[in-house]
């Protein structure tokens, strides 16, 4: 069972389950639209869909349904990924946020808690629960100072997981993971935004870039990488929280010069910096240090920053160029 299943990690982790032969149920939110772009792949094959892929309909905050399915479908493995994720728009819904992110986590862990046939439980935790952290880089033991409301949320939820553990004795995990970027990430998160500027104007589509702080630095991995050490986790004999992270810190100016390189263009000659998109605080630099996933998980990230962004820089210029061939 995944919540979180259209986005990002989560399709990439439905795939993985999939082909590791599960039978795998999400939770949706119920909108207008059916559009799960990310899921098509899987909802157009008539051996998948509706046949060991599975969706159901339950908001994070509405308890009696998603008990209810919980009854009915008796999952062995809850991955916990929904939540409102960006940091940016976190000071502008900090309540939402809290909700989602925070009670959200707890609800399903209450949940949990009660059922007679107990699920193993993993929630995607994050870096930004460290904020400005003392120490670089940070592990598992590192304290908690978050600076953000998404990190403060954050925060709230993964400490919930450890009380639930060890005072509950659930099998709960967090996968502390650092930034993750991929083709399927959202477009408002800085990597994407780059790469499909880039692609655009390349193309002679787009003229400048808008961007806020460039002064951050990440810890920038590929997705499907994280997404394979979260089922890793849950195959532990015991529960257990791990940092998941490549161990490289990279600023925004270098994600702009590996994007922009990538269609030989400097990067310089199109950004412009916009006060909209600064945030009145900053987490400066978060860099992880995953070598217990490395010793107990036999994890590591595969792919570095210039094959990341060369990656998503490709796929964001074959998806205009096929948009415009199907709308001339
Ligand atoms: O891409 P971002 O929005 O990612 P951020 O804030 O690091 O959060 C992501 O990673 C966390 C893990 O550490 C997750 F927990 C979280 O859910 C999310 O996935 O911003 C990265 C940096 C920031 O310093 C931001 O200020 O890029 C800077 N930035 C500069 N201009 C921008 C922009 N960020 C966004 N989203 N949009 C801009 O125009």
């Amino acid at each position: 069972m995944l919540t979180g299943i259209t986005g990002q990690d989560g399709s990439y982790l439905a795939e993985q389950l999939l082909s590791r032969d599960y039978e795998v149920h999400g939770l949706v939110r119920r909108t207008s639209t059916t559009q799960r772009v990310r899921l098509d792949k899987l909802f157009h094959d008539s051996d998948v869909y509706n046949k060991r892929l599975f969706l159901h309909y339950a908001d994070l905050d509405d308890t009696t349904t998603i008990r209810r399915i919980l009854l009915k479908t008796e999952p062995d493995e809850l991955y916990h990924l929904a939540g409102q994720s960006h940091v940016g728009a976190s000071f502008e819904i900090p309540e939402t946020t809290c909700q989602f992110t925070g009670m959200g986590t707890l609800k399903l862990l209450e949940i949990v808690r009660d059922l007679a046939k107990q699920p193993r439980f993993l929630h995607i935790s994050s870096s930004e629960i460290f904020g400005r952290p003392q120490t670089a880089p940070q592990n598992e033991e590192t304290a908690m100072r978050p600076v953000t409301p998404y990190g403060v949320a954050k925060t709230f939820a993964t400490n919930m997981v450890r009380l639930y553990r060890d005072s509950f004795g659930l099998f709960a995990c967090n996968a502390i993971c650092y930034n993750h970027e991929s083709e399927r990430r959202g477009e408002s998160f800085v990597t994407r935004k780059i790469t499909k500027a880039a692609a655009a104007i390349s193309l002679g589509r787009q003229k400048k870039l808008k961007l806020g702080s460039l002064d951050g630095k990440r810890d920038w991995g590929y997705a499907p990488d994280y997404t394979d050490a979260m089922w890793r986790m849950l195959q532990q004999p015991g529960p257990d929280d791990y940092i998941l992270a490549t161990g490289f810190a990279h600023s925004i100016r270098d994600f702009l010069d590996a994007a922009f390189k990538a269609v030989n263009l400097d990067w310089q000659d199109y950004v412009e910096q916009d006060p909209k998109y600064m945030r009145p605080s900053e987490v400066t630099q978060l860099v992880g240090d995953a070598s217990k996933a490395k010793e107990k998980l036999g994890w590591t990230a595969t792919t570095n920053l210039h094959e990341l962004a060369k990656r998503m820089v490709r796929s964001d210029r074959e998806q205009q160029q096929n948009a415009s061939y199907l709308s001339p």
